[in-house]
């Protein structure tokens, strides 16, 4: 429980790792710094007119390359409006934005991608369009970037986001140089698989006693001086056990992540 309080507690909303890039024709910017120059924040000293610059800040994927980032302390949820949000060093020079795009897949599993349906002639879908502002990254009221909703995919959530340089398929600046990737809606997506199934047990009893629980697991039960005394399989169903060898007085149980205390009667 203290683990799962600071994990929370430490949650933020950026990519927290990258597991996989593919570079193409043109890379090389900023990959001595990869993948640390894609993680965290974007860029906060960005403006449109005075872009993100440095390979300690970008990355430049090629022609046609790719790199994966992974959400692992948190991951996007699918919430009203935008969810997600690309940045690049997309530039205002002040008779237009200076664009280099890339597609824009995501994917539960790394393994499994649907991609964000795109437009060429409006750039409609791709990231590396809109510049950053330099506001909160989280907010795309004020952030700049790219916005992506979850929603038109029709996906609950996500853990993986894969950039694509968009190549010859898109006319545009050049090669596109990755910032960052933050989430707008997010949550750290562990509460419902560590929520402790309810477990409880006869208590006090004597010579047996009864198990209900709704998760199949091993049951283990220690005494007060915390030595192991016993454990049994369950199976998710309600199961009585034989509890003669255990020692009388407060015995503690627990299985998966759920606890129960029940006492046993001398016999
Ligand atoms: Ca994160
Ligand atoms: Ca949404
Ligand atoms: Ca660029
Ligand atoms: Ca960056």
């Amino acid at each position: 429980m203290i683990a799962l309080m600071l994990l929370c507690m430490m949650a933020d909303p950026w990519a927290d790792g990258s597991p996989s890039v593919e570079y193409g024709p043109g890379a090389g910017y900023g990959q001595s710094y990869y993948p640390e120059n894609i993680l965290g924040p974007p860029d906060p000293s960005a403006t449109p007119t005075a872009p993100s610059f440095g390979e300690n800040n970008l990355l430049t994927l090629g022609t046609d390359g790719w790199v994966v980032l992974e959400f692992t302390d948190n991951i996007i949820i699918d919430e009203p409006g935008a969810d997600f949000t690309v940045f690049e060093n997309v530039m205002d020079t002040g008779s237009g934005y200076f664009q280099e795009c890339a597609f824009v897949e995501v994917s539960q599993d790394g393994q499994y991608w649907i991609q964000f349906p795109w437009n060429a002639a409006t750039l409609e879908g791709l990231a590396g369009v809109m510049p950053t502002t330099g506001g909160d990254p989280t907010n795309p009221a004020v952030s700049g970037g790219d916005q992506f909703d979850l929603e038109i995919l029709g996906l609950e959530w996500v853990r993986f986001v894969k950039l694509t340089d968009c190549g010859d398929a898109v006319v545009d600046g050049g090669l596109f140089d990755l910032d960052a990737v933050a989430a707008v809606n997010w949550s750290t997506g562990i509460e419902e698989s560590t929520s402790p199934v309810p477990l409880s047990i006869t208590s006090p009893f004597s010579s047996s006693f009864q198990v209900t629980a709704e998760e199949s697991g091993t049951l283990s039960c220690y005494a007060i001086d915390g030595r192991i005394a016993g454990q049994w399989r369950l199976n998710g169903q309600p199961a009585t056990f034989n509890a003669t060898t255990l020692p009388s007085g407060v015995l503690f149980f627990v299985l998966n992540e759920s606890s129960f205390s029940a006492v046993k009667l001398i016999n």
